[in-house]
């Protein structure tokens, strides 16, 4: 007797356990299967091989070092790509035999992965057109150059480290073993004479590399002495017109001041030098707006 009143709800209890052990199997189950889809990684603009998305914002442009880079003033730059690398001599020699034009004649000492020089300002901007590109502004070329993490930045790298170190090619002690007596930076040998090909030192933070050294580049706008006194704020693309076109960078027979991210030059866009080349720009989209928040039509 007394068994029987332990033994029902015994079983009573197993009964509702076995009960609770299936419904929660189901629920696990029915969780599985409405398991939301792994949500999809935020997307990052697109890449373009070859080129560095340059995030864009605001920076200190110029400085106090030179009258053409006073005053120091606030630039907005959209977000654009840049050529990780100066074009190089078999990139432009493609291009010329894509249109059928001459490809400029180039050093003894150079060879197809080093920068391609000898070209004008309109041969420059030709192969950004035929590439899909442009040339860079000189506000984008220097926001690009300071590589984001400082905008006092005197040289593309940290100034401390430019010197003594392998982060470009500059005229050097290796050009002062070849010709002697040549302006250059003392106790450094980054063990280029001329050229270098392109990419052989460590690039900035943006990715870019050879900003300081190798080939000075040529840009978008026209050149004006005066220009950063009425810039625009944002997104200056220079002078509406002009003589000369904007250089910017170092270069291989290039030493000290002219090695800075600040530094302008200017040259007749029809001339060709040993030590001018260019690397392109893009646009890049815009970033997505924010979604506007809906609100609901409480009438309807
Ligand atoms: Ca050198
Ligand atoms: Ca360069």
């Amino acid at each position: 007797m007394n068994m029987k009143r332990f033994i029902i709800p015994l079983i009573l209890f197993l009964l509702i356990l076995l009960n609770s052990c299936n419904t929660l199997n189901l629920n696990i189950k029915s969780e599985k299967n409405s398991e939301a889809p792994t949500p999809e990684k935020p997307s990052g603009p697109p890449q373009i091989e070859g080129m560095a998305y340059i995030p864009g914002g605001w920076f200190e442009m110029g400085s106090r070092r030179a009258s053409n880079e006073r005053p120091v003033h606030r630039v907005f730059v959209k977000p654009f790509y840049l050529d990780i690398k100066e074009v190089t001599v078999f990139e432009f020699r493609q291009f010329c035999d894509a249109t059928r034009r001459k490809m400029p004649k180039q050093p003894e000492w150079s060879s197809n992965n080093h920068p391609v020089v000898n070209v004008t300002w309109y041969q420059a901007k030709a192969y950004a057109k035929w590439a899909g590109k442009r040339l860079p502004t000189e506000a984008e070329w220097e926001f690009a150059a300071r590589g984001g993490e400082n905008s006092g930045l005197r040289y593309s790298y940290q100034e401390s480290n430019f010197y003594g170190n392998h982060y470009g090619n500059v005229a050097d002690e290796s050009i002062r073993r070849l010709k002697g007596r040549f302006p250059s930076v003392e106790g450094y040998d980054d063990g280029y004479e001329y050229t270098a090909p392109v990419g052989s030192f460590i690039s900035n933070t943006f990715g870019v590399f050879d900003m300081d050294g190798n080939v000075l580049e040529w840009c978008s706008d026209w050149y004006s002495k005066s220009y950063y006194k009425q810039s625009p704020a944002e997104n200056p693309k220079g002078p509406a017109q002009g003589r000369y076109k904007v250089i910017r960078g170092g270069s291989w027979n290039r030493s000290g001041k002219y090695l800075r991210v600040t530094y302008r030059t200017f040259y007749h866009p029809k001339v060709q030098f040993n030590f001018v080349g260019f690397r392109c720009a893009k646009d890049a989209p815009e970033p997505p707006a924010a979604t506007p928040m809906v609100v609901a039509d409480k009438e309807k």
